[in-house]
């Protein structure tokens, strides 16, 4: 199994958290996202994913793409230890939690619209770091209020899930793009709880064979 990825893409590090938490063997095929010109861009990396986004999961014959599908293929595949643990009810909350990241707040993030805000709009790094403040803000208050409702020990009740796989890296981009978050003690709290756990710890960007310092 191969996992097309960048060591600082939070999408591929939400797939590298799942395949490490099902103790899946892969190897991984760095992508990257600034050298020339872009290597998502690169016709042979647009044969395997037509967005020109990573990660791509290819299993045998299987293609994929989109970090939600690959982990709920795996899920399927290798359903134990499993990331949507639980009743219909926690299962939802779970699932609620990975889209509130990985569909409304990371779409606004990307590198592409970083880009396209810079190049094409011409904003300064001042109206950037601005829009990045605003989003990830809008994105962190709703997902503080729900963790006062459905969290515990991790994202929803006690047991590590999809929710968690997406949270962190959401919290390391908050980081490295400098947003303010001290206003979000569950978000913190659960965060660096998580970060102990092995299978967070070995899916570090750092980790990775093409990090950079
Ligand atoms: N919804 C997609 C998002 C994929 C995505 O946006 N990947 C980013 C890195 S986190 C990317 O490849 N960006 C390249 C670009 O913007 O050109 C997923 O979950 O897989």
């Amino acid at each position: 199994m191969e996992l097309y990825g960048y060591w600082r893409s939070s999408a591929s590090y939400r797939a590298r958290i799942a395949l490490n938490f099902k103790n899946i063997d892969y190897n991984y095929v760095p992508v990257h996202l600034l050298k020339d010109g872009g290597q998502q861009h690169q016709q042979a990396y647009r044969q395997l994913n037509p967005n020109g986004l990573v990660p791509t999961l290819v299993d045998g014959q299987v293609i994929l793409h989109q970090s939600l599908a690959i982990i709920e293929y795996l899920e399927e595949k290798y359903p134990d230890p499993s990331l949507l643990p639980g009743k219909p009810k926690q299962r939802g909350a779970i699932r609620a939690l990975a889209l509130d990241l990985s569909s409304e707040l990371q779409p606004l993030i990307n590198l592409r619209v970083q880009q396209y805000l810079k190049q094409q709009l011409k904003v300064t790094d001042e109206q950037k770091q601005e829009w990045l403040n605003h989003w990830f803000a809008e994105s962190f208050k709703a997902f503080e209020k729900n963790l006062e409702e459905v969290s515990g020990r991790y994202c929803v009740g006690d047991e590590f899930s999809l929710a968690d796989v997406c949270l962190v890296p959401q919290m390391y981009s908050a980081q490295r793009f400098a947003v303010e978050l001290k206003e979000y003690p569950l978000l913190n709290a659960i965060y660096e709880r998580v970060q102990e756990l092995p299978w967070v710890k070995d899916a570090h960007p750092a980790k990775q064979p093409d990090a950079e310092s």
